[in-house]
């Protein structure tokens, strides 16, 4: 195959199944043997991103230099898989120009857990601490997600497996040529 370095960008809300989607594609591309790597909180915002928290201001940053590491990964020719909350369209969209700019792909994958099946799954009980005040500025309970409006795909992934979200980032890949 030819250069297929881009972005697949991952938003959606905490206990969404975000990253676990992300992290299903990445294995399944690497045992393909096309090179791909997925960034999430839990390996960007314990080094590179220590220093932020969870202000918009924060937010902001984070995505901004995740975006501008992702770019890295696709012009080396790698797909990267960025899946963070990233709750403002603006943010979004200034990642997604990034990768205009340097014309390299950039595909916007909603991953659209209804808030209530988020809550309820609570994977690290972080719903209840924000519910119980412990953690200020929660997304979806005091601060705002701004859901995509026009992404170039939209996971049901709270009426649908993860294998079968998987099965559609893989053939939206295929049909743009990317795999
Ligand atoms: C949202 C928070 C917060 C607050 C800690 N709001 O379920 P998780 O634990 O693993 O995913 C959440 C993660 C979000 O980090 P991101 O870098 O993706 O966020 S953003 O894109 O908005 O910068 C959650 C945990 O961090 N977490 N505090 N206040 N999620």
């Amino acid at each position: 195959g030819g250069f297929r370095g881009c972005c697949l960008w991952f938003t959606g809300a905490s206990s969404g199944q975000t990253t676990r989607i992300a992290f299903a594609v990445e294995e399944y591309l690497v045992t393909k043997g096309i090179p791909a790597y997925g960034l999430d909180g839990d390996n960007v915002r314990h080094g590179l991103n220590s220093n932020l928290g969870f202000s918009p201001e924060a937010r902001e940053e984070n995505i901004r230099r995740v975006s501008e590491v992702a770019k890295l990964f696709a012009d080396g020719g790698i797909i990267a898989l960025s899946a963070f909350i990233s709750p403002y369209a603006k943010d979004r969209d200034n990642a997604r120009k990034t990768f205009d700019e340097a014309g390299l792909t950039f595909k916007e994958i909603f991953v659209d857990t209804s808030l209530e099946v988020c809550e309820q799954r609570d994977v690290k009980g972080l719903y209840k601490k924000a519910r119980a005040g412990e953690i200020k500025g929660f997304t979806g309970i005091d601060q705002v997600y701004e859901a995509p409006e026009q992404a170039d795909l939209v996971l049901k992934a709270g009426e649908r497996t993860v294998e079968e979200c998987v099965q559609e980032v893989i053939e939206m890949l295929q049909d743009e040529g990317i795999v």
